[in-house]
């Protein structure tokens, strides 16, 4: 029997680099591949452990680049793509909305086109519970895989729209599709622009850590990890052609997730610093996974186990977060926040 050939794209970004980590070390008689432009935030160096293994393999391109894209996947027939390349900051996607239409939609619309071409046996595309837009605080709503999309960011929108082409792909073409729409992931190698890996690389430098507005937002968090096999299990199990909504009821406020953080860490609360709310800042996120839960997928971190490891993480590879914040990253937010 010929291996099958799983193109990840992304894969040396937070998500995409757990789930290629993930599928690596879970499937040898898999060949992982992964696809990834390699932009600020993407990284190779957690891959060190696995660059020499024979069923992985790095390729740098960009997915916008047609020519390329379709050169690439006439070469190597891959069997699956998890697509996951995207530019994923919310606030990167208010000063900057071009790159987002440029790389989640055209990106995202090369590589249906690449899949469809020589006839992948499933497309997997991952998106995010942003695209619902938001949920006010009653605590009995939730996002489902029939809420409305009503993005509000340039970000969520770019993705609403990816979703909507791979939707058109397989009601035109028939491609086998499914798409995941996860709510906020956790955990290793979080890129530290994002709320959490943000707050502990602060605390543990005793900087000021930036709240936007009163800090009452809400988001639903799920560890890394649990999205991961989610994932694998919609890759295998998943009927084509349908949506599935991840996420494993952890409700917090933005101010929660600081303080636990900060009380972990054993330092003052002195710390937080209220700023300027985002613009469109969406008050709650919440996701119904029942979808998911009967297709067998369970979460395996709660918030207080996922966020005690994933603390000890940043504990233990001080030295992955201070380059990355030592780079073009520390500009950039040096520039946002001006402090
Ligand atoms: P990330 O920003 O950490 O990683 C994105 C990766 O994509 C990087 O390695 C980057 O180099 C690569 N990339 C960017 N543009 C590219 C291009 N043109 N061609 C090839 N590679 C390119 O993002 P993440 O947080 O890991 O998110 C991954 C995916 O999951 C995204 O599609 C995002 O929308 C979705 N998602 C994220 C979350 C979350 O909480 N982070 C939640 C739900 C869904
Ligand atoms: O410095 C900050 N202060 C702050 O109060 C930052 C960076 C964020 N926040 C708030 C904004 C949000 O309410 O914290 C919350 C989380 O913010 P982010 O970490 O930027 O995540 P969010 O905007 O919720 O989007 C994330 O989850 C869904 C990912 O970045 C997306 O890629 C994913 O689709």
């Amino acid at each position: 029997m010929t291996k099958k050939k799983i193109l990840v794209t992304g894969g040396a970004g937070f998500i995409g680099g757990n789930f290629v980590q993930y599928m690596v070390k879970k499937y040898p008689n898999y060949d992982i591949y992964n696809l990834d432009l390699l932009t600020y935030a993407g990284d190779l160096t957690k891959h060190r452990d696995i660059e020499t293994n024979e069923n992985y393999y790095f390729i740098k391109g960009d997915i916008s680049d047609r020519e390329k894209i379709i050169q690439l996947f006439e070469k190597e027939k891959f069997d699956y793509v998890v697509h996951f390349a995207a530019e994923s900051h919310v606030d990167r996607s208010i000063t900057n909305p071009g790159i987002f239409v440029h790389t989640n939609i055209i990106g995202t619309q090369v590589l249906l086109d690449a899949a469809k071409q020589v006839g992948v046996i499933k497309f997997i595309h991952v998106s995010t519970d942003e695209v619902y837009g938001e949920l006010d605080f009653d605590p009995n709503t939730f996002f489902t895989e029939e809420t409305p999309l009503q993005p509000n960011s340039p970000y969520s929108a770019s993705k609403a729209s990816s979703d909507l082409l791979v939707r058109a792909y397989y009601e035109t073409y028939g491609l086998p599709v499914n798409i995941t729409r996860c709510s906020n992931n956790y955990g290793p190698y979080h890129f530290p622009e994002k709320l959490i890996p943000l707050t502990i690389s602060r605390v543990l430098n005793e900087q000021k850590i930036p709240v936007y507005g009163d800090g009452k937002n809400i988001r639903d968090w799920l560890h890394v990890l649990d999205h991961c096999a989610a994932i694998d299990l919609v890759m295998h199990e998943g009927i084509k052609g349908e949506i599935y909504n991840v996420g494993g009821h952890n409700e917090r406020t933005n101010l929660e997730v600081v303080k636990t953080i900060i009380s972990t860490l054993g330092k003052s609360e002195d710390l937080i610093e209220f700023v300027t709310d985002r613009l469109g800042h969406d008050k709650r996120y919440a996701i119904d996974p029942t979808k998911l839960e009967n297709l067998g997928w369970k979460p395996t971190y709660t918030f207080e186990t996922g966020i005690a490891q994933t603390i000890q993480w940043y504990l233990d590879n001080k030295e992955w977060w201070e380059q990355i914040i030592s780079g073009e990253y520390r500009n950039y937010f040096e520039n946002q926040y001006n402090i």
